[in-house]
């Protein structure tokens, strides 16, 4: 490891001891930027790293709540605001059970990164909970969601903190917390995005993190000459993000083969068509039931305890979540000549993995800059109910189309090297980072 990185580190760990996701989302924007700064030294003088590296404020709180047997239940509350150098804070709520203090700082890092790629003036947060939500009722759900936007709302605003969705967190979520923040500030604003479309929300929002990718990963093909069409794609995860990007890569002529959930993944040769996609859609968002019945109704295999990559495939998109393609599975992609990776997911790779993607000069775009057309959209959200006014689909997916094309120009401008080669690691974090830094310089010692 470079020295001046090496040394960097060993700060970030004493000062947030025990927190390995952030060490590790840290450490390869690191990598990346410590080379750059040397070069720019207005940026190592005003320690602006160092001033990323640290959240601006974190919340942490109780979310007591009553369950269907009348029984308190108590979770933790956390809302990471992480920098607001070029905009109020922006980013999702998780809710899953391994919700931890590591986890959302380092989404919320990334998210910095992430929001100031999409060119729109948002800055960066995260947020969520270790509640459970799979097998619980609509009505514990919902009263869990008003129990944590009753503490939440005390926090955020319109022109301060606009959360959104991410794992656990989808329309259903955000209409009881909606619901909750108006009905105890007495105002009706865009304080959140990925509303329902009857009350604030935007069309395509709920597409628009799958879809991305999937344009990401289309920029990606072009400057190889290539294309979807006919490609086979791997997907893994079955709720948001991988919906629609199977969705799109169906629009474009390729084939998935795999979609996945904790459990297990299956795989369908003939490939996932909009029929059978529909069939998941039904399964997750409505029945949320388990991916395993989906090669039960369809006559597919069905590996328990599995993911998809050992899975032969051109394109990779990992949809589920951290941590969830290690180097062996990377070496396994690279050997059945898969050349194409597209994170929907946040941090699904290991760092051995992007080494392996790396050393064999894929195709590889890492979900800061290929999974930003979720937050784009919410920025375009925020932007609609500012006017009171609502876009078109065709406006909106327009704008989005034009929006991933524009990080992946950021990426190539930043990325690529002597040898013609993107690396788009590099490429985005450099690229991400610009912007956030001059507004910090200009903003002084904040
Ligand atoms: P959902 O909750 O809709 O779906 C999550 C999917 O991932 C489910 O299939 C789930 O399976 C699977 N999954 C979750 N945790 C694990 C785990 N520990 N191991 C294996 N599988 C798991 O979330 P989204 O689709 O919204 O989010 C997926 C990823 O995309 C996350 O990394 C998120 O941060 C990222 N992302 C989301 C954006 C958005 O707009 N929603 C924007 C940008 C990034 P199961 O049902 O069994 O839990
Ligand atoms: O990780 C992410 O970018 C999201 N979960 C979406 C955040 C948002 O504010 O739309």
């Amino acid at each position: 490891m470079d020295p001046r990185v090496e040394q960097f580190m060993a700060q970030i760990i004493a000062k947030n001891a025990n927190e390995n996701e952030f060490h590790q989302a840290v450490q390869e924007v690191a990598e990346s930027l410590i080379p750059y700064i040397e070069e720019n030294p207005k940026y190592k003088h005003a320690k602006v790293l160092e001033r990323i590296a640290e959240p601006e404020r974190v919340i942490l709180f109780r979310v007591p709540w009553l369950d269907d047997k009348g029984e308190i239940q108590i979770n933790k509350g956390y809302r990471i605001e992480m920098n607001s150098a070029i905009g109020p804070y922006k980013g999702g709520l998780r809710f899953h059970p391994t919700v931890n203090l590591s986890i959302l700082k380092f989404l919320a890092f990334e998210q910095v990164l992430k929001n100031s790629l999409t060119t729109l003036p948002m800055g960066g947060g995260k947020g969520g909970s270790d509640f459970d939500p799979k097998g619980k009722s609509d009505n514990e759900v919902m009263r869990f969601c008003q129990s944590f936007m009753t503490e939440l709302c005390k926090h955020i605003g319109a022109n301060t903190d606009i959360p959104a969705g991410d794992i656990g967190v989808g329309g259903r979520e955000i209409g009881y917390m909606f619901g909750q923040y108006k009905r105890i500030r007495n105002e009706f604003v865009g304080v959140l995005t990925g509303k329902g479309i009857q009350y604030g929300g935007s069309v395509i929002r709920p597409e628009a993190t799958g879809y991305g990718a999937v344009y990401f990963a289309e920029e990606m093909l072009k400057t190889r000459g290539d294309s979807f069409k006919g490609k086979v794609v791997t997907v893994s995860g079955s709720g948001n993000v991988a919906q629609y990007a199977t969705e799109k890569v169906n629009e474009l002529g390729g084939k998935v083969v795999t979609v996945s959930d904790s459990a297990g993944f299956i795989h369908d040769p003939n490939g996932i068509d909009s029929e059978k996609l529909a069939y998941i859609m039904e399964l997750k968002n409505i029945k949320r039931g388990r991916i395993k019945e989906y090669a039960d109704q369809y006559g597919c295999e069905y590996y328990e305890g599995k993911r998809p990559w050992e899975i032969k495939c051109d394109v990779a998109l990992p949809c589920a979540t951290q941590n969830e393609l290690n180097e062996e599975e990377a070496k396994v992609l690279v050997a059945n000549g898969c050349f194409v990776i597209s994170e929907g997911a946040n941090m699904p790779s290991t760092p051995e993995a992007v080494e392996v993607y790396i050393e064999n000069k894929i195709l590889y775009g890492p979900g800061k800059a290929a999974n930003a057309g979720g937050v784009a959209v919410s920025g375009l959200e925020m932007s609609q109910n500012s006017l009171r006014l609502s876009w078109t689909r065709e406006e909106v997916d327009q704008r989005l189309h034009q929006i991933m094309k524009d990080i992946h120009a950021t990426c190539e401008k930043f990325g690529k090297d002597s040898s013609g080669f993107i690396n788009y690691v590099n490429g985005a974090n450099i690229g991400g980072f610009v912007k956030v830094a001059e507004a910090m310089l200009a903003q002084g010692a904040v």
